[in-house]
């Protein structure tokens, strides 16, 4: 199954398009990409041909869950990967050149300065959780979801999304992974596609995986399904212009078996995970390869 994602790396390297993007670093990119894998024998899509850090993926799955939007609950689990934007914004703002660590630390310490700089406005969670309607209703798109997947599990209208279009100019970044639909078979498979519209093939693509597969065990759990299929599937699929060397040595190493993951324990409801109620079995990556985040 990691064959099939290094091979798309290799495309996107040598059939990617070039042009410069948003953030100026500049990406090699393929439009409409289409990745199969099978959960359903315990396996997950946590690479091996790179370390891939899954217990911050997973904390950040746990985070959309919560409907949380501030940067304050990441860092309180030590996972640093969305202060980039809120950093820049503060330091546009105030004209100073503080470095990450000390705003991380203002963050976790001043409650005040929290509410202000930490916030990424209405993004996944607060969509996920709490999506307001034009009557000013609030949706819990997760709750619904697996009450139709405990009670009506041939529906095919079990999704939730996150491209809520009234509200995309004030959130930090607007959603990349912006829909989940799911679907139930015969043998009682819980099968999820997510449809993600640009993806960095190589830091977000792994978090997304490791992600998307932690929540299909968490809903099979609560719905009394057994994990079946993730079905990925990218829009713009880039490679940063900036990452092209590492993505060449990743290319050249050899996958080995993928780990098994397993929940250590059912909680009451979707709301009741933590990340030690996640266990990773025959872990074996290769080193790990460092690239920076375009921002
Ligand atoms: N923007 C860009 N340019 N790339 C992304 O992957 C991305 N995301 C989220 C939002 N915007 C994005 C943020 N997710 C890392 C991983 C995921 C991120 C952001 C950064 C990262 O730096 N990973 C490193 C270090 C991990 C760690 O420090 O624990 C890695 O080696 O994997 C896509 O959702």
């Amino acid at each position: 199954p990691e064959y099939q994602f290094l091979d798309l790396l290799r495309r996107v390297l040598e059939k990617g398009d070039e042009r410069v993007d948003r953030t100026g670093v500049g990406t090699r990119s393929l439009f409409g990409e289409l990745l199969r894998f099978d959960l359903s024998n315990g396996q997950v899509p946590i690479m091996t041909t790179k370390r891939v850090y899954w217990k911050t993926a997973v904390k950040e799955m746990l985070w959309f869950l919560t409907g949380g939007t501030n940067i304050r609950q990441l860092l309180e689990q030590n996972v640093k990967i969305w202060s980039d934007w809120p950093l820049e914004k503060y330091r546009k703002a105030s004209g100073t050149d503080i470095s990450q660590d000390e705003f991380e630390g203002r963050i976790l310490a001043e409650d005040e300065f929290a509410r202000e700089w930490g916030e990424l406005g209405p993004v996944y969670g607060k969509q996920w959780r709490r999506w307001v309607d034009a009557d000013g209703r609030e949706h819990d798109q997760i709750g619904t979801l697996i009450e139709t997947l405990k009670h009506n599990p041939s529906s095919r209208r079990m999704l939730f999304h996150a491209w809520n279009v009234g509200e995309l100019d004030s959130m930090a970044l607007p959603p990349c992974h912006m829909v989940y639909q799911f679907h139930v078979n015969s043998r009682n498979e819980l099968n999820c596609l997510i449809f993600q519209r640009s993806c960095d093939l190589f830091l977000g693509s792994f978090f997304n995986f490791s992600g998307g597969a932690a929540l299909l065990h968490m809903l099979a759990q609560q719905a009394g399904l057994t994990p079946g299929e993730l079905v990925w599937v990218g829009g713009d699929v880039h490679i940063y212009l900036n990452h092209i060397d590492q993505v060449r040595e990743q290319i050249e190493r050899t996958p080995r078996p993928l780990p098994t993951m397993t929940l250590t324990r059912k909680p009451d409801s979707i709301d009741g995970y933590t990340i030690d109620d996640f266990e990773v079995t025959g872990y074996d990556p290769h080193p790990v390869i460092k690239g920076d985040v375009a921002v």
